[in-house]
């Protein structure tokens, strides 16, 4: 396995790329979904079955982390992949998202973020700095940089504002990691919808020759339409020699969507959240297992699927453990989604090699259309 940290594109097909990430503790293929392991763990899955569905990354959290169980006690124990038994490549996000999304009293300013604990009141701060040695003491593979999301619709003057300073501390967390050969540190290219904020925070991160850059601030409440064309204008300007990552996205939809653009990797809770929520994603669409209508449905949600959750329970099982709101369900549903999630990601890799991602997508999208008969 390769000693530094490498991309290369082995195929594309139109804009979508198929790629591969080298790195010590593994290769990703791409376009890859990471599946969310918040706070070490993907909830609801053995991370054995994680991997055996084709996950060959899954990405950890910050915030989660440092608050609980602690990033030096995390270190103590050998770091994050020996702690949950997962051998393979993580890449953590930097926790600024998350501190805007779950914790209190937040100040933020140039020097980085002031929070309390979402779980016990506690004060805490997080600077770009802080941010990379904790992702450091986790042992982090792929590192983000610390960054400021503004949720949509905003004013310009705010989406600059946090955009400018979100490229002043990609600056700081670059200097902070340093010249790790085996690990990375992903900058994130920020502007809201306005494209040429877009296309100044993609040069101007470019500029920085990063190994990596993600797009975030998207899914953040714009339609889905101008979320792909913020991405139509800004992945002309990302390195094309580099991966790039569109974070917590998405459905299966704005995942092929945002593939045939030329995104490589994904994260999203979807999968494994709507799994806890009784819902099911399946090539047919979407299908609600607290339906009365699947109380006497003896078929299961996927007979061609390699997956036993898919494959070999009944769609009256599931309905029946989901209204008890057995441990079972989630389970069996987060385990059926992450199927379905990884089985598309590997349709579409497979396309993008053959030269048939256009028609990959359009038997796909036709296969949602027909529902859940
Ligand atoms: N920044 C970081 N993490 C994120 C986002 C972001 O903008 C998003 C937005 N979709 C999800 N996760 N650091």
């Amino acid at each position: 396995m390769s000693e530094t940290f490498q991309f290369k594109l082995i195929a594309t097909d139109g804009k979508a790329r198929r790629g591969v990430i080298t790195m010590p503790r593994g290769e990703v293929r791409t376009p890859a979904f990471m599946p969310v392991g918040t706070a070490g763990t993907v909830k609801a899955m053995y991370l054995d079955q994680v991997r055996e569905l084709g996950s060959d990354i899954i990405l950890g959290n910050v915030y989660h982390l440092m608050l609980r169980p602690g990033a030096e006690r995390v270190a103590r124990l050998g770091g994050l992949h020996d702690f949950a038994l997962w051998p393979h490549p993580i890449l953590t996000d930097s926790g600024g998202f998350q501190v805007m999304s779950l914790a209190s009293l937040r100040e933020l300013d140039e020097t980085g973020v002031r929070f309390r604990s979402h779980i016990d009141g506690s004060k805490h701060e997080l600077t770009p700095e802080r941010s990379i040695e904790i992702q450091g003491l986790l042992d982090s593979d792929i590192q983000m940089q610390l960054d400021e999301c503004i949720r949509l619709p905003a004013e310009r003057a705010e989406i600059e504002r946090a955009m400018e300073m979100s490229l002043r501390w990609a600056e700081r967390s670059a200097k902070a990691f340093g010249n790790q050969p085996g690990k990375a540190m992903f900058g994130i290219v920020q502007g809201g919808d306005l494209i040429d904020l877009r296309v100044r925070s993609a040069e101007r991160l470019a500029a920085m020759d990063l190994k990596g850059y993600a797009v975030g601030g998207l899914a953040v409440g714009e339609p889905q339409d101008v979320m792909l064309a913020t991405l139509d204008e800004t992945l002309p300007v990302m390195p094309v020699d580099k991966p790039r990552y569109l974070m917590g996205v998405g459905t299966p939809d704005d995942i092929l969507q945002s593939v045939a653009r030329g995104i490589d990797m994904f994260d999203c809770v979807m999968p494994t959240r709507a799994g806890r929520h009784g819902l099911a994603y399946t090539r047919f669409g979407k299908v609600n297992l607290k339906n009365a209508r699947h109380a006497d449905d003896p078929r299961p949600l996927d007979e061609a699927s390699g997956c036993p959750a898919s494959r070999d329970y009944s769609r009256a099982y599931l309905h029946h453990l989901v209204r008890s709101n057995e441990a079972l369900a989630s389970m069996l549903l987060t385990w059926n989604n992450l199927a379905y999630y990884q089985s598309l990601m590997s349709g579409m890799r497979a396309a993008i090699e053959a030269g048939g991602f256009d028609d990959f997508a359009a038997a796909t999208k036709s296969g949602w259309a027909r529902g859940d008969l």
